[in-house]
């Protein structure tokens, strides 16, 4: 971020007890229909921070109950101006700036991710989120048509109702954001489901939701598990829209439910494995900085990252070269510490998940240049690892990683790299790197991704969509 070595860097909070651990419906606090809790650790310890209230199927249905009414005609809620829905979503970004140092701690206790990354990246996105839709809430309208005859025609936009939202574990702060502002702003109401690893800040954010003076029932957050509370709201009668972000098996599980119940509407992002391409006449070291910057960003944990580099054969020596040497400046350890860059994976599945994809791509030949082992003993850190000489058909090609490791490979011509990015099943977002824009352009117009950055990776904002075809360029 410009300008923050000047300043004085932000620093985490003592967090002595964690306030908010309970079901949030309604505005109040509530227990578990079931009694049960469930524990959530600090994955940079393996130490548990606090045991959180475990909804299941009984709380899902007590929630959209109250979100249900939450949004019938004559509500307070649809009743409400939307230059005032507007106003509140604003209230609640001012709370969001004022509690930001407690967010981006609990943020970083939850997830492991670098406490500065929290502060500067996940709660600066989550704020100007809101900002954007709360803007939106009074500039939603219809559109008068110029029907035949002599008739008069006007669309309106009506919210869909009680929206549930699904969320991962990542960005649990940011994709609780992206889902819900929007939803929000076009008066809708929510019924949340956190992860079950990371369901801290989205409970402090109920506290906030109170506090700005949201109706009640508008916002309802239920920590829980996916097979039950998740379950629940997806194929619940009473939810007209599901919003899920997770893996790709989970989220065929989600259409199916819509399917079985009452065919809400379905929005889902999944997973990635996403090219980059790197042309001889790019800026070598933005593309060794900016491809490397996509492949480790959060411990590789995004469905953004840059997990295929192909690099034109004439620079591939150098660029991996310049790789391996770029990669030395990443700090691992304790994420709290202003100076790590690096922290932990977020289980211990997870990460037994990324050491057996590692294994694989040593076993099936690639030439592993860097990294390729944990850190500490019974610790959930990984080095951030480079393997070049990848070849498509192994499983380090083909496979969402979701963890630090960055496939590089050689290519001879364009065509060729073209064909080969577009040779997987997924197709999220890709990055060229070139000084020519001509090339630059008509290689994005055969790229079948959503977005598509030019020499530049994770630009993200909150005016731009996201998995839709979008051209970004750095200039
Ligand atoms: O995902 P799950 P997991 C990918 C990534 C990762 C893999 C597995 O490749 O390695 O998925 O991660 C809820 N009904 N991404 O196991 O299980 C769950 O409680 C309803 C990509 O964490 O899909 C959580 O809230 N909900 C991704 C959410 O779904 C269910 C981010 C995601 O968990 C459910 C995360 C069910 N039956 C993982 N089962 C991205 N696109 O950024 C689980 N859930």
């Amino acid at each position: 971020t410009k300008g923050i070595a000047a300043l004085p860097l932000p620093q985490p909070v003592k967090v002595q007890e964690v306030r908010h651990t309970k079901i949030f419906i309604d505005n109040e606090w509530h227990t578990s229909s079931s009694g049960r809790t469930f524990p959530t650790f600090n994955p940079a310890t393996g130490h548990k921070i606090c045991d959180v209230e475990e909804a299941d199927k009984e709380d899902v249905d007590r929630a959209v109950k109250a979100a249900k009414a939450a949004e019938q005609r004559g509500s307070p809620w649809r009743r409400m101006d939307a230059s005032s829905r507007g106003r509140l979503l604003h209230k609640l970004a001012d709370l969001m700036e004022r509690d930001r140092l407690l967010l981006a701690t609990l943020e970083t206790l939850d997830t492991g991710k670098p406490f500065l990354q929290s502060f500067f990246i996940d709660l600066d996105g989550s704020i100007k989120t809101l900002r954007y839709y709360a803007g939106w809430a009074d500039k939603i309208h219809g559109r008068s048509l110029p029907v035949d005859e002599s008739f008069m025609c006007f669309t309106k936009h009506e919210p869909v109702g009680v929206c549930g939202a699904i969320i991962p574990w990542n960005f649990p702060l940011l994709m609780f954001m992206w889902k819900m502002a929007p939803a929000l702003s076009c008066g809708n109401t929510v019924v949340i489901k956190p992860a079950e690893q990371t369901p801290l800040t989205a409970l402090h954010v109920g506290a906030l939701i109170k506090e700005a003076g949201f109706p009640p029932g508008v916002v309802n957050i239920l920590p829980g598990f996916g097979p039950t509370a998740g379950a629940a709201i997806a194929s619940h009668m009473d939810v007209d829209k599901v919003a899920f972000t997770g893996s790709t098996e989970v989220g065929q599980l989600i259409k199916e439910a819509s399917a079985k119940s009452n065919l809400k509407r379905v929005t889902l992002e999944l997973g990635g494995k996403n090219p980059c391409i790197v042309f001889a006449d790019c800026d070598l070291q933005l593309a060794v900085e900016e491809t490397q910057k996509g492949a480790f960003y959060n411990q590789g944990q995004c469905c953004t990252a840059a997990s295929r580099v192909f690099v034109e054969e004439s620079i591939y020596e150098e660029f991996v070269h310049r790789s391996v040497e770029n990669v030395k400046k990443i700090v691992i350890g304790d994420p709290m510490d202003p100076q790590t860059s690096h922290g932990p994976q977020i289980s211990q599945q997870h990460f037994d998940k990324i050491m057996d994809l590692i294994e694989s791509g040593k076993e099936e030949g690639a030439r592993l240049e860097y990294g390729g082992a944990a850190v500490g003993e019974n610790r959930l850190f990984i080095q951030p690892t480079i393997f070049s000489g990848v070849k498509d058909q192994m499983r380090i090609a083909k496979e969402e990683i979701f963890g630090p490791v960055q496939c590089i490979f050689s290519f001879k011509r364009q065509q060729e790299a073209i064909e080969r990015a577009n040779r997987s099943q997924y197709g999220l977002v890709s990055a060229i790197f070139t000084r020519s824009m001509d090339r630059a352009l008509s290689v994005s117009a055969a790229l079948e991704t959503g977005t598509v950055w030019i020499n530049c990776y994770n630009a993200l904002h909150a005016q731009t969509p996201f998995g839709e075809p979008t051209l970004l360029i750095r200039f």
